[in-house]
């Protein structure tokens, strides 16, 4: 049977092609989507892809992949990385291995940045890669739950 994970984005995340492009590149949020169900289709897995500019409702979500039985999440807490002891606990209270990732080094920019809340919970932690971020979390989410790649008809 199929499975499904569930891609969250944070607050301004809306915003990815326009927002800082020389921080965070020139692709958009509908690209994230797109390089996130091609690479969740070579791992058999379906994706739900959501993205909020409020707490309570990425909260909502994990409480919903837990109840809709998703295996598992991969998260870009954006702004909340830093503040959001609720949505660690939204990883503890669902235990849905989660795997955080950022599209920038987030080690490499301001010291407050540096310091995650999330990653207390994640089971891997991903950034520095554009938005390729995304496919690589994807990939070590996969492993985690036992996805294996489709094999490819070779030529
Ligand atoms: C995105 C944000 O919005 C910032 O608040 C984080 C993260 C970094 C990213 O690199 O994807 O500090």
């Amino acid at each position: 049977m199929t499975k499904t994970i569930y891609v969250l984005n944070g607050p301004n995340l809306n915003s990815l092609g326009t927002r800082e492009p020389e921080k965070y590149g020139h692709s958009t949020l509908a690209d994230v989507e797109k390089l996130c169900r091609e690479t969740a289709k070579r791992f058999d897995l379906a994706v739900e892809f959501r993205q909020s500019n409020r707490e309570g409702e990425l909260i909502d979500w994990f409480h919903e992949a837990k109840q809709k039985q998703a295996a598992g999440i991969v998260l870009n807490p954006a702004g909340y990385t830093t503040t959001s002891v609720a949505l660690l606990d939204a990883i503890y209270a669902t235990q849905l291995p989660t795997i955080e990732v950022h599209i920038t080094n987030i080690h490499a920019r301001e010291e407050f940045r540096h310091h995650s809340y999330i990653s207390k919970g994640a089971k891997g932690v991903i950034c520095g890669f554009g938005i390729e971020s995304y496919a690589l979390g994807i990939a070590g989410l996969a492993s985690m739950i036992g996805a294996k790649p489709k094999t490819t008809a070779k030529s």
